[in-house]
């Protein structure tokens, strides 16, 4: 309720103050020459940034290899209390982690709350899971006369390279698991969002995190090429665009020595499919907050409204209708839906696509956003699936008619489009729905709901083709995929059977 909103924004304001993220390596923060990191509601500077050179990348991936073995031999028992502590230090400073969420991302409180909501989960996700995943080796059926198990391991010093569209909670998600799988982490924020990875880190270390096993590097790309290139690399975790993952993936396959693996969760063009039967009501709701909440920089976020032609004109008209109702502007009023984008760089690609949008195709909404780094909601209209070529990052809706015989045609499109993020279907036919969900590999199918915001545990989130390798973050398949998987099978009749039970520590 709005009171407790306002409570928590004067939380928020009284926990402001001047950030500062350097390069922490083996539990250092390095000292040297910082440059402002300005605020994505006004551009005012709200703490400095030390960016990592290549020394400073070399100094952290010797480090974290250095601490690997003995955090890899640290009792899953043990592990797993770190990231609870943490969970109980990021409950605790939940003031600061807004006003950062906020003041660095430019975040409504509405998203800063389910943000660091979401962190908290996947500290509390992975200690559980990597608690029963990591404490003893799984026993595996075996030839009769022998012990057999499998054992799960650390890989090494893994790279986590994430966005600054979720600096907080995707952070936490590829650095919880990779810890917790034994592993210990270089973790490059991205270049806008330092400062509240800076803060992460401090409350995992606080927490109990050895110095050695997480070190933050600030920085861009060149910082991220470094991380690539070193030799103690066991693998990559990373969030972004599609692109930059294939780059990573080219630069881990240039390497010498050993195939590393890459968990990345990349972009889409999420479409969401409206039948004839859709409630207009739902649709204009679900639409609406799955292509414009959080200025449309969330890649679950919907880019393709696709509408029944018989019912196309009224859909169009309440989902627009409802659009034009959304308050932009400075994300701490509580009354604001779309708060800032995150850069200029973000506001000039995005008004480039909203450019071409006018030219091409008819417009169902347009409009003028205040002064800085705000952007309208606009919806243009396509003809065809491939029209829409491009993940438009922000909060720009396309629209696509189709006719009643026409949805294969289009599901066949999408496929071919080879992105398989979130799938939206709005119907009240049971068939359809199915036949919409199995026609596509998408990872995340949301039925007559909205598309955004996946729940840790409950929706893991995570897509297939040109959207990323899978496995889902927040699910079960994750922290395996961070560790070594070693089987062991002993012959208990041989050496006299003194060696047995490999299942002991
Ligand atoms: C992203 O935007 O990079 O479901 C992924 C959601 C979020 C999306 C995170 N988990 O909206």
């Amino acid at each position: 309720d709005s009171a407790r909103l306002a409570e928590l924004m004067r939380e928020a304001a009284a926990a402001a103050g001047p950030g500062l993220a350097a390069p922490v390596i083996d539990g250092t923060e390095r000292g040297g020459a910082t440059r402002p990191v300005p605020s994505a509601i006004d551009g005012t500077a709200i703490g400095q940034v030390l960016e990592a050179d290549e020394a400073a990348a070399d100094a952290a991936m010797e480090a974290a290899a250095r601490a690997f073995p003995a955090w890899d031999a640290t009792p899953a028992e043990d592990r797993a209390a770190c990231l609870e502590r943490a969970a109980g230090g990021f409950e605790a400073h939940r003031g600061r982690l807004l006003h950062l969420l906020q003041a660095e991302a430019g975040k409504t409180l509405d998203d800063a709350l389910s943000e660091w909501r979401e962190a908290i989960d996947f500290l509390r996700y992975d200690a559980a899971q990597g608690r029963s995943l990591f404490r003893r080796p799984a026993a595996l059926p075996g030839p009769a006369g022998e012990s057999n198990a499998l054992w799960l391991r650390g890989r090494g010093v893994i790279a986590a390279i994430s966005p600054w569209n979720f600096p907080l909670a995707i952070f936490i998600g590829q650095v919880a698991a990779a810890l917790m799988a034994g592993n210990t982490v270089v973790a490059k924020p991205a270049p806008q969002t330092p400062l509240i990875a800076a803060e992460a880190v401090r409350l995992l270390h606080a927490a109990g995190v050895p110095g050695g096993a997480l070190a933050l590097l600030p920085g861009g790309p060149e910082a991220g090429a470094c991380l690539l290139g070193h030799p103690a690399l066991a693998g990559v975790v990373f969030t972004g665009s599609t692109g930059t993952a294939k780059a990573i993936q080219r630069a881990l396959a240039a390497r010498e020595g050993a195939i590393l693996p890459l968990i990345a969760e990349t972009g889409g063009i999420n479409a969401m499919i409206v039948d004839a039967t859709a409630l207009p009501e739902q649709v204009a709701d679900d639409a609406v907050t799955s292509a414009f909440r959080s200025a449309g920089q969330r890649c679950s976020a919907l880019r393709l409204l696709v509408v029944q032609e018989e019912v196309a004109d009224r859909m169009i008209a309440a989902v627009a209708g409802a659009a034009r109702e959304l308050r932009i502007g400075d994300p701490r009023a509580l009354s604001t839906d779309i708060g800032p984008v995150i850069d200029a760089a973000a506001k000039e690609r995005l008004l480039a696509a909203i450019a071409r949008g006018r030219q091409a195709a008819r417009v169902h909404l347009a409009g003028e956003a205040p002064a800085g780094l705000y952007v309208a909601p606009h919806i243009f209209e396509i003809a065809r699936v491939e029209d829409l070529t491009d993940e438009v990052f922000g909060p720009v809706l396309h629209v696509l008619r189709y006719p009643a015989d026409g949805l294969d045609a289009v599901l066949a499109s999408l496929k071919a489009g080879g992105y398989g993020l979130t799938l939206g279907v709005q119907s009240r036919i049971e068939a359809t729905v199915a036949r919409v969900r199995a026609a596509l590999p998408h990872g995340n199918v949301y039925v007559n709901r909205s598309m955004i915001g996946a729940v840790v545990g409950t929706q893991p989130f995570g897509g297939s083709g040109l959207s990323g390798t899978g496995p889902k973050a927040g699910g079960p398949h994750y922290l395996p995929r961070l560790a070594i998987e070693q089987t062991a099978t002993v012959n208990l009749a041989a050496a006299g059977g003194s060696v047995g039970l490999v299942t002991l520590e």
